[in-house]
């Protein structure tokens, strides 16, 4: 999509400090890091958010959560993890690009609401 942040990172229309990509996921550092590692992984193809996954472009979330763990070991996140999205407006989503958080590096608040 044309005016997608993230199409356009994706594109590198938009500098983005990569971490990993494939034929149909790219990863790159938030901008604004919430974690000592704060990656957002995100499919190529525009999927507007949670949603909007389907049968139809479902491989590329599944690819998604194949590469997780091998971004995460990169990054060394060795004592674990959080993975997280963020949909719609009561999910305080701000990038109508589906994109997933990989959150780290430090012991992780117990609560997410
Ligand atoms: P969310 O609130 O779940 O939609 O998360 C969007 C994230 O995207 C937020 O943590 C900040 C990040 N972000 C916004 N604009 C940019 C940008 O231009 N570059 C990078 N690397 N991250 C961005």
């Amino acid at each position: 999509m044309s005016d997608c942040l993230f199409c356009k990172i994706i594109a590198r229309q938009i500098p983005s400090s990569a971490v990993y990509e494939d034929d149909a996921v790219y990863a790159f550092r938030d901008i604004a890091p919430m974690a000592p590692v704060h990656v957002l992984i995100v499919p190529k193809e525009h999927i507007a958010s949670a949603d909007g996954i389907n049968a139809e472009n479902s491989a590329s979330v599944a690819r998604i959560f194949e590469v997780i763990p091998k971004i995460a070991a990169a990054e060394g996140l060795t004592n674990g993890y959080r993975v997280i999205t963020n949909c719609g407006e009561d999910g305080c989503q701000s990038v109508k690009h589906l994109h997933f958080h990989l959150l780290g590096g430090k012991k992780l608040p117990e609560t997410m609401a």
